[in-house]
């Protein structure tokens, strides 16, 4: 009996799962197990023999499945303390960072300068990019043997072979827009138009696409001196100094008259700009008084309206506001370009590799 104790107590300690554990159960207590089996024997034993085996055989029993439970309990415990050594979250590290979009930085500029203008009562107006020759050119005062055409670098749209009419251009400049507007709007009329303009130039310093922005003002008395108020109060607002002071140099555009060119103040100490203080001047636009040409194309009469306009370059507003030094940084991949200056773009490891880092 004690041999049986000793052997069945063994089995349970050594069982180190739940089916082993199940297969010494069954062996010892199930049907055909060792211990069910000394229990018919008792049938077969004289009453003084079975009064004494017999508590003795229900009290090993009853050991055994003692210890089978104990140990049971004792596995799903160990189990348990497994899993949680080999499961636990630390819900307390900090989230993955993850990479987000932001708008363009030709977008945020070309949405700054618009909220500027605004402000000072501009409305926005778009127009078509494939334009037709004559808002692009004779409206502006740019006939056909003008020299500004053929250095313009103009994409020329394809007629059919037997249309002798002039091809439509990809507009070189957002002026029709402001044709454009003129025609539909008439006078007074305030309007910026920014947009993407081509020319068929691809070098160091030019891309085929890049952006403009124009502005046109038209009331009864408007002046040189009106715009140089609007473009300052420009300026100011859109670099962000208190002061600034322009310099109008006298230049020659087809559909101003007269036409200046502006230039601010600034410094580039330590290759940085600073607007508004130092030695230097920036070109940063053109302008001029609307040429009374141009006021009839857009069916307004000269005799009662007159007006200023101007046009700047959005890329090259964009890049001196964010300090971008060389225009080139443009032509190199637009990741290159918005990581150096700080915008994170999206960025898709498969896509640009090798400058994407
Ligand atoms: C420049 C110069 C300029 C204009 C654009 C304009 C438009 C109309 C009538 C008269 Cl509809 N003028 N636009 C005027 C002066 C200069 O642009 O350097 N742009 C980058």
């Amino acid at each position: 009996m004690d041999d049986l104790r000793g052997k069945w107590l063994r089995a349970v300690a050594e069982a180190d799962d739940d089916s082993a554990l199940e297969a010494v159960r069954v062996a010892a207590l199930g049907k055909k197990g060792e211990i069910s089996a000394q229990m018919r024997e008792l049938g077969r034993m004289t009453p003084e023999e079975r009064q004494e085996a017999g508590p003795r055989l229900n009290a090993l029993k009853d050991e055994i499945n003692a210890a089978i439970a104990a140990k049971r309990a004792a596995l799903a415990d160990a189990a348990l303390e497994e899993r949680l050594r080999t499961e636990w979250l630390d819900v307390t590290l900090p989230a993955r960072p993850q990479r987000v979009g932001t708008v363009h930085p030709i977008s945020q500029v070309t949405e700054e300068v618009t909220a500027i203008f605004a402000d000072m009562g501009f409305s926005v107006a778009e127009g078509p990019q494939v334009e037709s020759d004559w808002h692009n050119f004779d409206a502006l005062n740019i006939p056909g043997h003008h020299p500004a055409r053929a250095e313009m670098d103009t994409f020329y749209m394809a007629r059919a072979q037997d249309d002798t009419r002039p091809p439509h251009v990809l507009r070189t400049h957002t002026s029709p827009v402001q044709i454009r507007a003129m025609e539909m709007a008439g006078a007074p009329l305030r309007v910026i138009c920014p947009g993407r303009v081509y020319r068929a130039d691809y070098d160091q310093t030019h891309t085929p696409m890049f952006h403009q922005v124009e502005g046109l003002a038209i009331d009864r008395d408007i002046s040189m001196a009106n715009l140089k108020w609007v473009l300052e109060e420009f300026v100011k607002a859109f670099f962000e100094v208190d002061e600034v002071e322009l310099r109008f140099r006298a230049s020659h555009f087809p559909f101003t008259e007269p036409s200046a060119e502006v230039d601010i103040r600034c410094s580039w100490e330590g290759g940085t700009l600073k607007v508004g203080e130092g030695d230097d001047w920036l070109e940063i636009l053109g302008s001029g008084m609307v040429h009374p040409k141009v006021l009839m194309a857009g069916n307004i009469d000269p005799a009662a309206w007159q007006g200023f306009a101007f046009g700047m370059g959005i890329d090259r507003i964009a890049m001196l506001k964010y300090g971008i030094p060389d225009l080139r940084a443009f032509f190199e991949s637009d990741l290159r370009w918005l990581r150096h200056y700080g915008f994170a773009a999206l960025d898709v490891p498969t896509l640009h590799r090798g400058l994407s880092r």
